[in-house]
């Protein structure tokens, strides 16, 4: 839920609220990326050298480039207005590391599945974790690698089986702009469902 951290910033008796959303998605879809580039302060991260233990658990093939994965989770701030600060979990991707998932989204109020729009199937399993448990309000960011979108939304809707009312949305990961829109989206969709006030246990 909105939880009161009750902070003043000395010039107003305002209350400060606070809120933790979390950033999930398939293995290498960006989510590390998107924390980075939105937090405003440095972002913790967990980041592993990935090895030759990982061959055969985890599809490097179409991202070559990296050589790290996150293997606890990623931290990250970022302040919407005088009253509201987000903080930002960013989970695993690797599905050995997926039962972290159920702490993570305690007492979140919404949650970004990060979608590599070039490998849709990666992300089904993080899309049905959150349309199954329905335990939170999430939206779905599509990742445009290199500017590259070849499905419409409602396509990747119907291949990922992603309820009607759920925002989907383009962005790219490593721009901050682009990255809060798709957080003040999560947003929004949370409040207007009025969901946010819901408390995981
Ligand atoms: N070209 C391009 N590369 C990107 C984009 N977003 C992320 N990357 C790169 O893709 C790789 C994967 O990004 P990460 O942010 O580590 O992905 P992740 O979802 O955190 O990965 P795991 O934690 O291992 O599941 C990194 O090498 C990023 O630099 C993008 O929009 N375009
Ligand atoms: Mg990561």
């Amino acid at each position: 839920m909105v939880s009161n951290d009750f902070s003043s910033d000395g010039k107003s008796n305002r209350k400060k609220m606070s809120s933790k959303i979390v950033i999930a998605g398939g293995f290498g879809a960006g989510k590390t990326t998107l924390v980075s580039s939105v937090s405003e302060i440095p972002p913790v991260t967990t980041e592993a050298v990935m090895t030759e233990a990982s061959i055969g658990h985890d599809d490097t093939s179409i991202t070559p480039d990296k050589k790290t994965t996150t293997v606890a989770m990623d931290f990250g701030r970022i302040t919407i207005d005088d009253e509201l600060v987000m903080y930002m979990f960013g989970t695993p991707g690797q599905a050995r590391f997926w039962f972290m998932w159920d702490d993570l989204v305690r007492g979140a109020v919404g949650a970004v599945v990060v979608v590599d729009c070039r490998r849709l199937a990666d992300s089904f399993d993080a899309v049905d974790y959150f349309e199954t448990n329905k335990r939170i309000p999430y939206i779905v960011a599509l990742n445009r690698f290199e500017g590259r979108l070849e499905y419409t939304t409602e396509q990747v809707r119907e291949a990922l089986e992603v309820s009607p009312e759920v925002p989907i949305i383009d962005f790219d990961a490593r721009h901050r702009g682009s990255g809060g829109e798709v957080l003040k989206t999560l947003l929004r969709y949370a409040l207007e469902h009025n969901r946010a006030g819901e408390t995981v246990a």
